[in-house]
């Protein structure tokens, strides 16, 4: 896989526009969130999310980030309730993070950076492939969340003792037996809104569903995310980190919040 896009001066988010108009568009993402300036919606439903642990396949270096995929050929791994309708299948996971602890998020919380937003990635399964559900406007829905410092996380302990094997752009390993419900926080309250890929093509396909509470990780741990390369093999090495998009205009779109 090669992009003409990244995250340097030269083919970053400021560049995205020129190739992906839509990176103006009415709901791009990630935004920040002011949660004083979120609903609260007594009519938002619980998250479900049942992952069968078996469906975790492979883990690849996309050159952008790295992501663990999942088999999505049945509904064994799946979101439902929330703010969405109908069945969503787990596509893939991947994370964003920075050079330093006091940045890496795409979204932000009253203007805070988190050092890393972990993504897991559905498509809605009204739709018959996640390519053709990428460009519905419900076709996405993407629970993300934050990572603090503090504690060594026991349970991304085995993502990333893989990434030695990833290390270059285009590198892939497999990947079994994982249960990506182990990376979530104690609680499912979450904020969610409408808005879209944070990376080219910038569709605007996504429920955003983001976690309020975050998962911990601890400095050795973030470390290890820092030692990914965004390039290849045999190209003068360049370390991945800052693989985030910055926050998006709102557009009078509104957050609602599933917790008071
Ligand atoms: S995100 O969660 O909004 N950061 C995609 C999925 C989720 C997000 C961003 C992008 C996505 O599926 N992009 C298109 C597919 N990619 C997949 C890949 O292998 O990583 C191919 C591509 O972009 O053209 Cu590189
Ligand atoms: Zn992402």
């Amino acid at each position: 896989m090669s992009h003409g896009w990244g995250y340097g001066p030269t083919n970053g988010p400021d560049k995205w526009g020129d190739d992906f108009p839509v990176a103006n568009g009415p709901r791009q993402s990630p935004i920040n969130i002011v949660p004083k300036e979120a609903q609260y919606d007594s009519s938002l439903k619980a998250l479900k999310l049942r992952y069968d642990p078996s469906n975790a396949k492979g883990i690849l270096n996309n050159g952008h980030s790295f992501q663990v995929d999942f088999d999505d050929d049945t509904d064994s791994s799946t979101l439902t309730g929330g703010p969405i309708s109908g069945t969503y299948r787990l596509r893939q996971f991947h994370f964003h993070w920075g050079a330093s602890d006091d940045r890496g998020s795409e979204h932000t919380v009253n203007g805070i950076k988190f050092p890393c937003e972990l993504h897991l990635v559905h498509w809605n399964t009204k739709y018959p492939s996640f390519g053709e559900a990428a460009s519905q406007p419900d076709g996405l829905a993407v629970v993300g969340v934050f990572l603090k410092i503090g504690a060594a996380n026991p349970r991304i302990q085995k993502v990333l003792d893989a990434l030695d094997a990833i290390k270059t752009k285009g590198k892939q390993t497999t990947f079994a037996n994982f249960d990506a419900k182990t990376l979530l926080p104690p609680s499912l309250d979450y904020w969610t809104y409408d808005g879209s890929l944070t990376t080219p093509p910038l569709l605007e396909s996504v429920t955003w569903i983001l976690l309020k509470e975050p998962i911990s990780v601890s400095p050795a741990q973030m470390a290890m995310f820092r030692s990914l390369l965004f390039t290849g093999e045999g190209e003068a090495p360049c370390c991945m980190v800052d693989n985030y998009r910055p926050p998006q205009p709102l557009k009078g779109r509104q957050v609602r919040a599933s917790f008071k």
